[in-house]
């Protein structure tokens, strides 16, 4: 089993890649599983990832590289034991520093058939300039933490920016690989470019001792340098809240969307109101009788993204709400989401 870890700021695009990773890796014949690690108390991606066809398992809770470190190792040990696939994708918080999930995982006792594979870091192009002025040097981090860096939603951006966006990111990493792609929108070669450079990267994988010569190549982190459970988040500024609700009375898609999108419309709002420049991912996924989507907000200046999930398994009515933004206190982002919902709580049937 190899294990690459996908990482990258919140909302950057991490689980999109992950699906996307995971198939192109599935049609060449791999068998993939995916941990996805929520900085929430419940999780979003674990069933949009589930739901698209990849065996999934969620951490939720905390950051797997300080205080979620035994229920990673818990969980890979159960994956290894449950699936034994060639690759594990694992997609750590948008706040975590790659390169501390790597150093823990190199630190437990899988065996010579477990070892690393690259590190992928994602970039949003679309908010470089706002991520660097707002926290350049954690950034600056993820990108140096990478072994192939992504430079995403490239169809945001233009030619100027691309380059511009590309020559800062080399300069902070010249050993890592670059590639420009939009992940989410038709992109074909740049990612069939990415993705195939992957697969002969996995075909020509080297034991876990042997991801030691990629890591003092980009490492500027000292190795014994720890991460508490009171600053894991602190150097984004970011605090999160999540919970998620038993709905009904939907009967149709239309009505789930128009629901979603009002109701993503107002916490959006409600932030603005605290901070008028955030950063991060404001994500919903609602599951009903007939229909199951993904609604996200990934900034200030964002209008919410609708992505359908094809799913063979219709739900009673699920909805979980997710979000992690820079500089509001966590207790005022679980205000705006409760007050949103029992604003609500008729039209999506919630009983509060
Ligand atoms: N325009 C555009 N949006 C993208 C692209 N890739 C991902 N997104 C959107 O960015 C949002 C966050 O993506 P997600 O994969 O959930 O990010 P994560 O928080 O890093 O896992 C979603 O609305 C995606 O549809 C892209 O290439 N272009
Ligand atoms: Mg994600």
């Amino acid at each position: 089993m190899q294990i690459i870890i996908i990482s990258g700021f919140l909302g950057s695009g991490k689980t999109t890649s992950v699906i996307r990773i995971g198939k192109h890796l599935q049609e060449k014949g791999f068998s993939v599983s995916v941990l996805v690690n929520d900085i929430g108390d419940v999780g979003v991606d674990g069933q949009v990832i589930s739901e698209n066809g990849l065996e999934s398992k969620e951490i939720p809770r905390g950051c797997i590289c300080c205080t979620l470190k035994y229920a990673l190792e818990a969980n890979i040990a159960l994956v290894q034991a449950q699936y034994d696939p060639d690759v594990l994708l694992i997609e750590p918080t948008g706040v975590a520093f790659p390169l501390r999930v790597k150093e823990q995982i190199e630190k437990m006792d899988f065996g010579s058939e477990v070892s690393m594979g690259p590190i992928v870091g994602l970039i949003d192009g679309s908010k470089f300039d706002d991520l660097m002025q707002h926290s350049g040097e954690a950034i600056t981090r993820q990108i140096e933490n990478a072994d192939i860096v992504l430079l995403n939603k490239k169809d945001l951006l233009n030619t100027d920016q691309l380059s511009e966006f590309a020559t800062t990111i080399k300069k902070i990493n010249p050993h890592a690989t670059l590639h420009s792609l939009s992940l989410k929108c038709d992109d074909g070669d740049s990612f069939i470019s990415f993705a195939d450079s992957l697969v002969r990267r996995l075909k020509n994988s080297s034991p876990i001792s042997g991801m030691n010569n990629e890591i003092t190549k980009t490492n500027k982190i000292s190795l014994s340098e720890s991460c508490t459970p009171a600053d894991e988040f602190n150097h984004f500024n970011v605090s999160s809240y999540a919970d998620s609700y038993s709905i009904s009375g939907f009967s149709d898609q239309n009505q789930v969307t128009h629901m979603a999108l009002e109701l993503i419309e107002s916490i959006k709002r409600s932030i603005l109101e605290l901070n008028l420049r955030f950063l991060g991912h404001l994500k919903m996924f609602l599951h009903t009788e007939s229909v199951a989507l993904k609604v996200s907000v990934t900034s200030y200046q964002d209008q919410p993204e609708i992505e359908y999930v094809n799913t063979r398994t219709p739900a009673d009515g699920k909805m979980t709400v997710f979000a992690a933004v820079t500089d509001i206190a966590r207790d005022n982002l679980a205000d705006i989401i409760e007050n949103a919902i029992s604003a609500r709580s008729d039209q999506l049937g919630i009983a509060i």
